[in-house]
């Protein structure tokens, strides 16, 4: 029987103490395999290796992130009711753009990312530019399926301690992204197959290290804002649910 795109209480609860949700199998049929031939068409006949480090920076394909084969990942596979429902009764800004993240296997001398929350502090921006969202949504289309094979690696739970740090040590415009007990970690890494999706709040710490494997591995991102988020922003680098009222009464010390 196909699940409902709404969370359960129980994942409700699971977001708001690990900052993740994890959907197996959610993108399937035609919309996953159109965006994978995409994909896959691209690398094999658009990748220019001279800009491995801005793809790795920003998005490979960049030409492909409004390409309706890839919004359909999120808009027609329940992602975009799901999101909703994450924010309810507050809602999404549209979601025009995808992100797509490669991590070729190794030998290619890509770039390997430390952990970092999105958008503070990022090495290709300006220090003092915030390009923060309310959580982010992946979609596997290739690879992932050991720890070592590109995967992403998140901080389950290091959502609390950034909203700590963001609150007590930080201020906008400093280098370094993460406090020293983040950066130190691994991580939990995400072992996937194509069409699994993972949603993870913004303030959850992740990396991605080296593709050991033949295989490149191959996501999409979609970042989902609160509708207002341009004004939330800064606080809700240090308020976790600031942006979600139907979590933040949840989360109130007592209730989870
Ligand atoms: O490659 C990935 O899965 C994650 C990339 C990432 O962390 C980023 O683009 O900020």
């Amino acid at each position: 029987m196909p699940r409902p795109m709404t969370w359960s209480d129980k994942e409700r609860r699971r977001f708001i103490n690990d900052g993740v949700l994890i959907r197996r199998g959610l993108v399937h049929g035609t919309v996953l395999s159109q965006a994978r031939t995409l994909v896959g068409g691209w690398l094999t006949e658009a990748y220019d290796p001279a800009r491995l480090t801005a793809y790795t920076e920003r998005s490979f394909a960049p030409e492909l992130e409004q390409h309706p084969d890839l919004l359909a990942l999120y808009q027609r596979s329940g992602l975009a009711e799901l999101a909703g429902d994450l924010l309810r009764p507050a809602r999404p800004a549209p979601v025009t753009r995808a992100q797509i993240q490669v991590r070729l296997p190794y030998g290619a001398q890509q770039l390997v990312k430390a952990m970092h929350v999105d958008g503070v502090s990022c090495p290709h921006l300006e220090s003092r530019d915030l390009r923060t969202f309310t959580f982010i949504v992946g979609v596997v289309l290739d690879g992932s399926a050991t720890a070592d094979a590109g995967a992403l690696h998140y901080v389950s739970g290091g959502h609390h301690r950034m909203a700590d740090y963001f609150a007590t040590d930080w201020v906008l415009g400093q280098a370094s992204q993460t406090p020293d007990d983040i950066a130190a970690q691994d991580g939990a890494a995400l072992t996937a197959e194509p069409g699994d999706v993972i949603v993870m709040h913004h303030l959850v710490p992740h990396r991605v290290g080296i593709n050991t494997s033949s295989t490149p591995r191959v996501m999409v991102y979609f970042r989902v804002s609160h509708a207002q988020h341009s004004d939330l922003a800064f606080r809700a680098l240090s308020d976790p649910w600031l942006e979600y009222p139907a979590l933040a009464a949840l989360a109130r010390p007592g209730t989870v």
